[in-house]
């Protein structure tokens, strides 16, 4: 099976979770664009009802609002049944780095606000260690004085390291939904404590969030070639 679809396969597997009258934090990315179409296509057909669903992203608004999914924000449902989003990389105890897709304060702030969080993805985002994929850490910080808080963050120990790069939208930093900047920190080796990692880099003034999204996930649907398998906390 292609990659795609792997996706696809965990995507719709997760929609199996929706059940009718549900409020869903609707997850970013091309893992979570399958599971938001196939719960666009269930409500479309009937087996679904009632569902309100509350976007972590403007991309993710446009794609439910096209198919015709209810939508509402946090200010107007804060307690969510179930939230469903991709991830970039996923650990043995179910950690997990997001935001490579670049709306990962959206989404831990919907994913902080939902009862149960299934986490989608295919077998290449398995790690050992958080970190380990040698792929982007990101981070989201202010736009004031980026420097300053990218070597801020490149210097924490607790980030041992790591190289930080300022994300680049050809040759424009990349703006967030939130008016933000991303910094990309690149790891050698895993981050040996992700707990200290993420402590140290929330502390810092003008860093609005991080991609270590840890003691969140419930559940981890993981397609790879061999099948689909559930993983839960
Ligand atoms: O958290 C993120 O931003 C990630 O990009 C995540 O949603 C995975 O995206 P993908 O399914 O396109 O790999």
């Amino acid at each position: 099976a292609s990659q795609d679809e792997l996706k696809r396969q965990a995507g719709w597997k997760a929609a199996e979770y929706v059940e009718s009258g549900m409020k869903l934090g609707l997850g970013t990315g091309s893992t979570a664009a399958f599971a938001v179409e196939r719960i666009g296509q269930l409500l479309k057909e009937g087996t679904l009802k009632d569902i309100v669903g509350v976007p972590t992203s403007i991309r993710t608004y446009e794609q439910a609002q096209g198919l015709g999914i209810p939508l509402a924000t946090l200010d107007e449902v804060s307690d969510l049944d179930l939230a469903i989003d991709g991830a970039d990389e996923v650990d043995p105890d179910l950690n997990v780095v997001k935001g490579r897709g670049g709306a990962l304060l959206r989404e831990k702030m919907v994913e902080l606000a939902s009862k149960k969080f299934v986490c989608i993805v295919d077998e290449s985002k398995l790690v050992e260690g958080l970190g380990g994929s040698k792929d982007a850490m990101p981070v989201e910080i202010v736009q004031f004085c980026w420097k300053y808080n990218l070597e801020r963050l490149q210097s924490l120990p607790e980030l041992a390291g790591c190289e930080a790069k300022l994300r680049m939208a050809g040759d424009k930093p990349y703006v967030t939904d939130n008016s933000n900047y991303i910094v990309d920190l690149y790891f050698q080796t895993p981050i040996k404590d992700a707990k200290a990692a993420a402590a140290a880099m929330s502390e810092l003034t003008g860093v609005v969030d991080h991609g270590l999204f840890l003691d969140m996930v419930d559940v981890v649907i993981i397609a790879a070639a061999d099948g689909v398998q559930v993983k839960e906390k």
